[in-house]
């Protein structure tokens, strides 16, 4: 049967990356948009996948958020989660489609996890409490995949990214993640002449970054190459204070001024550096440096969003 991938959630920074790697080796890609397929609406799902048949799919659709949208929109974050995965998964099912990606978040560990995060930490502590209705969606999609494996054969997999940023991030300030964030502070900030930029937090936490286009080659890889029930983690191997990624971003922007700390703001969960020993071991691992992928992410928000009228 020749090859046919959905990337659900093309749209998206890490949607977006998946499909650019896998046209650029020339498999075949098919999407659809949001204004032609509302993923909430199992029916339209599940008929839509019958009438499309892809042979395998890459789950990049989900409302994602940085530490504030996620805990003023609790409601949103599980219920859209939710109903996208499952109708999806289901609906994957129900149509035949045997592959399957599945993609979740380093928040689906304990908030206290030993550091690095190996893959069995999962379900092993409470939740960081800003994104636990985010985290616990993105478990149950886990769960999902382990039992319509366990049910039904099917070779549904689940990768697990720690914090991305890259081309087609969302640098709304209210939303977004913290790099998209501070790249547009401290361009801002720069334009018009400004003595400070504020930083949310006490600037401690740390974070490991990975840029996107290094995520699609880990998820694409494991399309190619990982077929288990055990959820995966594909990370950098390093991370970062909040502090230093704001110092190195200041840097990348050229903005010379002074950071200051907004500590009525959350800082999250102190630390989640994942342990991707077994992601490696298969033959991944992250190319692009932090500095170099900054860089080029900054270069595109100049380009992309900077210039856009508002
Ligand atoms: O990127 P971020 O929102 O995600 O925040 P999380 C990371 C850290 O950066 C937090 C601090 O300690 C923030 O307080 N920070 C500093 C800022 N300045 C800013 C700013 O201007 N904007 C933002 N957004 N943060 C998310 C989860 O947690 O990580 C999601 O909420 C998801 O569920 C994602 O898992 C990967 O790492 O704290």
């Amino acid at each position: 049967m020749e090859e046919l991938i959905w990337v659900a959630g093309h749209r998206g920074m890490v949607g977006s990356a998946i499909t650019r790697l896998l046209e650029s080796q020339g498999r075949k890609v098919i999407t659809v948009d949001r204004s032609v397929l509302d993923l909430r609406r199992q029916p339209e799902v599940e008929f839509w996948l019958r009438a499309n048949q892809p042979t395998a799919i890459i789950f990049a659709a989900a409302k994602v958020g940085g530490i504030l949208a996620n805990s003023t929109y609790p409601a949103d974050f599980i219920y859209d989660n939710l109903t996208i995965q499952t109708n999806i998964i289901h609906g994957a099912h129900k149509a035949g489609v045997d592959r399957l990606v599945f993609l979740g978040s380093s928040c689906i560990y304990p908030k206290l996890a030993p550091q690095p995060i190996s893959e069995t930490a999962l379900m092993t502590g409470p939740l960081e409490p800003t994104n636990q209705w985010y985290a616990i969606a993105k478990i149950a999609g886990i769960m999902s995949c382990q039992a319509y494996r366990q049910q039904h054969g099917r070779r549904y997999i689940s990768v697990m990214p720690c914090n991305l940023y890259g081309p087609n991030d969302n640098f709304d300030l209210e939303t977004s993640h913290v790099i998209p964030a501070l790249m547009r502070k401290f361009h801002r900030a720069k334009r018009e002449g400004a003595s400070e930029v504020v930083v949310w937090g006490t600037g401690t936490p740390l974070r490991e970054f990975l840029h996107v286009d290094d995520l699609a080659r880990g998820v694409v890889f494991c399309l190619d190459n990982y077929d288990e029930y055990e959820h995966i983690n594909c990370g950098a191997g390093f991370d970062v204070t909040i502090r230093e990624i704001a110092e190195t971003i200041a840097g990348v922007a050229s903005f010379k001024g002074a950071l200051t700390f907004d500590t009525t703001k959350p800082d999250g969960t102190p630390r989640k550096i994942m342990d991707s020993s077994r992601i490696r071991a298969l033959g991944w691992k992250p190319e692009i440096s932090l500095e170099e992928g900054l860089k080029s992410a900054y270069g595109w928000y100049l380009e992309n969003v900077a210039q856009a009228p508002r």
